[in-house]
């Protein structure tokens, strides 16, 4: 169970147009190390008593509402152990997090890089009138008649859902986990995103999204915004069934105008989603 709020997480404001406007989920990613000396230094029944209280722990968190925690084996000593933990309120976000890394105890999980953002729509998607003009041009539908409105309805439903599932994402379980921090570059000369018009952005970002749809069935995405809130301005999360699939959409975006001209990386975090017994067994080792 979340402890108490002491303070009212709601803040009300008045309704201005002028804010962004509240939606989303936050989302940490966390990475530790286990300080092998801190575990092993613990009898069986202690370490028992550990990964029990881990295991609730995570039960309880994913049976808040509006909560998903997903939990890795990380690969390379860049970090042992990693969670990915999205929910509505910030609070709940702060106690969560606090709670796991003292779940094992004093010092056995020691954070090693840590990641917050929140989900996000895209500032890109396509417009009704951009939408209107395909409809036009490829299929000959013509504004005005019935066929058209039927054809506008559907679309708006589809940007609806698509919206929804990129504010409230539901994450999948497949076994390959990359995380890396992003910012689009600023200050070399014609290679300023930020000084980019509009639709030279939107046309860019088509190319980007027109790439990104060929790994589908193989990539499944996530990218939330961390301006004000991390170092750099996405987290993208990435899953796979396989690494070469994470390696190959990865390469391939290299070489896309969005990538190549504008993207500057974090470091990258690969893990394994597992069941957490088996989780613990690669990264406690046997209690
Ligand atoms: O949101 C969507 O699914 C559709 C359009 C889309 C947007 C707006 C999209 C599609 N992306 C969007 C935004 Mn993406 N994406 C990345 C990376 O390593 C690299 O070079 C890039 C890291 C990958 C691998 C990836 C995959 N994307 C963004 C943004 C925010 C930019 C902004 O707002 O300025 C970033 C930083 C980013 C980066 N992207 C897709 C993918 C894939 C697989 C898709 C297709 C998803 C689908 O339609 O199923």
């Amino acid at each position: 169970m979340p402890e108490d709020h002491p303070i009212p997480t709601t803040i009300q404001d008045d309704d201005s147009s002028e804010l962004p406007a509240k939606e989303g989920w936050h989302v940490i990613h966390l990475f530790y190390h286990v300080e092998q000396s801190q575990w092993d230094a613990l009898d069986h029944s202690s370490k028992i008593a550990a990964e029990t209280s881990l295991t609730e722990l995570i039960h309880d968190i994913r049976s808040h509402p509006e909560t998903q925690l997903l939990a890795f084996s990380m690969l390379t000593p860049k970090a042992d152990v990693g969670f990915m933990l999205l929910t509505q309120d910030l609070h709940d976000a702060n106690v969560f997090e606090k709670r796991l890394t003292r779940s094992l105890g004093p010092d056995v999980l020691t954070p090693t890089y840590s990641y917050l953002s929140m989900t996000e729509r895209s500032e890109y998607t396509t417009s009704e009138e951009e939408y209107g003009e395909t409809l036009e041009k490829t299929r000959g539908i013509k504004k005005g008649t019935p066929e058209y409105d039927e054809e506008i309805t559907k679309f708006h439903q589809h940007i609806e859902k698509y919206t929804q599932d990129r504010l409230y994402p539901n994450m999948p379980d497949w076994p390959i986990f990359c995380f890396y921090p992003m910012s689009k570059r600023r200050g070399v000369e014609g290679q300023n995103w930020y000084a980019s018009d509009f639709a030279t952005r939107k046309a860019l970002m088509k190319g980007h999204a027109a790439i990104g749809r060929t790994w589908a069935g193989k990539i499944r995405q996530l990218i939330t915004g961390s301006v004000g809130l991390d170092d750099m301005e996405w987290g993208v999360t990435l899953f796979a069934k396989d690494t070469h699939h994470i390696k190959g959409i990865v390469y391939e975006m290299r070489f896309d105008e969005v990538s190549s001209q504008f993207a500057e990386f974090g470091d990258f975090y690969i893990g394994i989603q597992l069941p957490l017994d088996e989780l613990f067994r690669r990264a406690l080792g046997e209690a």
